[in-house]
């Protein structure tokens, strides 16, 4: 061992020592040059002030501390506007293709998860999603992007957060695959922050006995990976105003949706909301409501049992609008929050994590072992001065792939594609084969580049094919 790593080592352990982790140099004699090398960069790089704070303020701590004092339902716009609302829909509809045609609008995928649930090796990016052509995930979402940029003219770049462990894998998808029709200058990648893994009493986990064993630090810290990165100086060189978040696991997104983008932009927000109706108490999506007079997200997990099933005078659930992690979020907001400094709350979740035990052998667990400790976008939201949530239809835009089968499964979620295809369709006047029991008897898959929506199919009613009972049909 040279000096210079023998007096570093020396630091090291005297620091971690300061905060209670000097476990991870338990196997320091055993290890090569180069893998010491390895363990004290990645020593180097832990804030142990914060991990500290993090470990008393939110690994021991209990998740409800945190709900604001008065809950109440949120103001909201709906699914249809009303008589009064009708023109303001129809302005902003307009302020929205205004925007996108002026190139003021990028496209924004979080795609740095693990994709644990779903036993997917790979990026969650790169599943195939779509019921014909077998789209992966990523090219459904260029070619919604493309489709846009067709329609609405002007550039849309598309912004794409990965994370450590699938940046290069995912870039390399994307070069292989021609950035799936776009211009790759317009397709940008960035990387999201990491943070170790603990076990129940707060000490940091090795991966390896010269590793550390991180996680990606959660969407939330896609608003500081945005400022940390070149993303936001890209954005601005770009001229680009409004950001249009969504999730990686959702292909009915709406990637780029003008009317969402223009009630934004008329209202002055700063981040935005889309919310779907829940479909029962225990649906496990987070829950938008009006908490201590700001609009705010309360995580499935967090809500109160109470809350969940209140009802109101109709019947309905008090606290219906689910939060689809679909949002417009202002440039100008992210590099404000960044410029005053900014933190989200960490949540606390229980994991699987391969961990190096006592004897230096690498374990694979059975059940949970950790804590993963992940911020969530959403918990900005109530940082902004003004902030709005659009209704919408969930069978239009939302069939999340989540888990490996049952709910939000990719066979759930080509079904619910399907029958959205199966519903423009008939709109536009097509013949669906369907059995007697109703369900649909074909695959059908529409390409965005053929309808962006069931009034672009309409249009092109006439074009449509004819459909066998059976078949198997994808329309471009
Ligand atoms: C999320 C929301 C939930 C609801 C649901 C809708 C949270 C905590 N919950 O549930 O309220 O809106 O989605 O589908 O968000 N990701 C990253 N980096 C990370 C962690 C996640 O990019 O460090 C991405 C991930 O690739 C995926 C998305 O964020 O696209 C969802 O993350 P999740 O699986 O943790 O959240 P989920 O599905 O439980």
């Amino acid at each position: 061992m040279t000096d210079s790593i023998e007096s570093r080592l020396q630091e090291a352990r005297r620091q971690l020592a300061q905060h209670g982790q000097q476990d991870l140099l338990r196997f320091a004699e055993q290890l090569s040059a180069a893998q010491l090398e390895e363990l004290l960069a990645d020593i180097n790089r832990l804030d142990l002030p914060l991990i500290d704070e993090l470990i008393e303020g939110f690994l021991k701590a209990q998740p409800s501390a945190q709900l604001p004092d008065k809950i109440l339902p949120p103001p909201v716009y709906p699914i249809e506007p009303s008589a009064e609302l009708a023109p303001k829909y129809q302005q902003a509809l307009e302020e929205g293709q205004k925007l996108i045609a002026e190139g003021k609008v990028a496209a924004f995928a979080v795609a740095g998860g693990m994709g644990t649930r779903l036993n997917f090796d790979g990026p969650k990016g790169l599943l195939p999603a779509t019921p014909v052509r077998k789209k992966v995930l990523f090219e459904v979402f260029a070619d919604s992007i493309r489709a846009a940029q067709k329609r609405y003219g002007g550039v849309i770049a598309w912004y794409i957060m990965t994370s450590p462990a699938n940046h290069e894998t995912t870039k390399q998808a994307f070069e292989e695959k021609n950035y799936f029709g776009l211009e790759a200058d317009n397709v940008v990648f960035f990387q999201q922050g990491m943070i170790p893994c603990f076990d129940q009493e707060g000490k940091i986990l090795l991966a390896e006995p010269h590793r550390i064993a991180l996680s990606p630090d959660g969407h939330g810290g896609s608003l500081r990976a945005l400022h940390r990165s070149f993303a936001l100086e890209d954005m601005a060189r770009r001229r680009i105003e409004y950001i249009s978040y969504f999730q990686v696991d959702n292909p009915l997104v709406k990637v780029i949706d003008p009317l969402f983008i223009g009630l934004h932009a008329l209202d002055q927000a700063q981040m935005s909301s889309k919310a779907v109706m829940k479909e029962d108490p225990e649906e496990k999506v987070g829950v938008l409501v009006l908490g201590d007079g700001k609009v705010r997200v309360i995580e499935y997990s967090d809500l109160p049992r109470s809350l969940a099933q209140q009802r109101n005078d109709e019947g309905r659930l008090t606290y219906e609008l689910g939060s689809v992690a679909i949002h417009i979020i202002n440039r100008s907001f992210v590099e404000k929050i960044n410029a005053h400094g900014f933190s989200l709350p960490w949540h606390r979740a229980q994991k699987r994590v391969p961990y190096v035990d006592t004897h230096g052998q690498v374990v694979d667990p059975q059940e949970p072992n950790a804590v993963k400790l992940e911020t969530f976008v959403f918990d900005a939201l109530p940082l902004a001065d003004v902030s709005i949530i659009l209704a919408i239809e969930r069978a239009e835009e939302f069939a999340p792939i989540k888990n490996a089968a049952g709910a939000d499964s990719p066979e759930s979620s080509r079904r619910l594609q399907i029958e959205r295809a199966a519903r423009w369709l008939e709109k536009a006047g097509a013949d669906v084969p369907r059995r007697p029991d109703r369900t649909i008897d074909a695959a059908l898959e529409i390409s965005p580049l053929f309808a962006l929506d069931v009034e672009e199919l309409a249009q092109k009613g006439p074009l449509l094919p004819p459909i066998e009972p059976g078949g198997s049909i994808y329309i471009e």
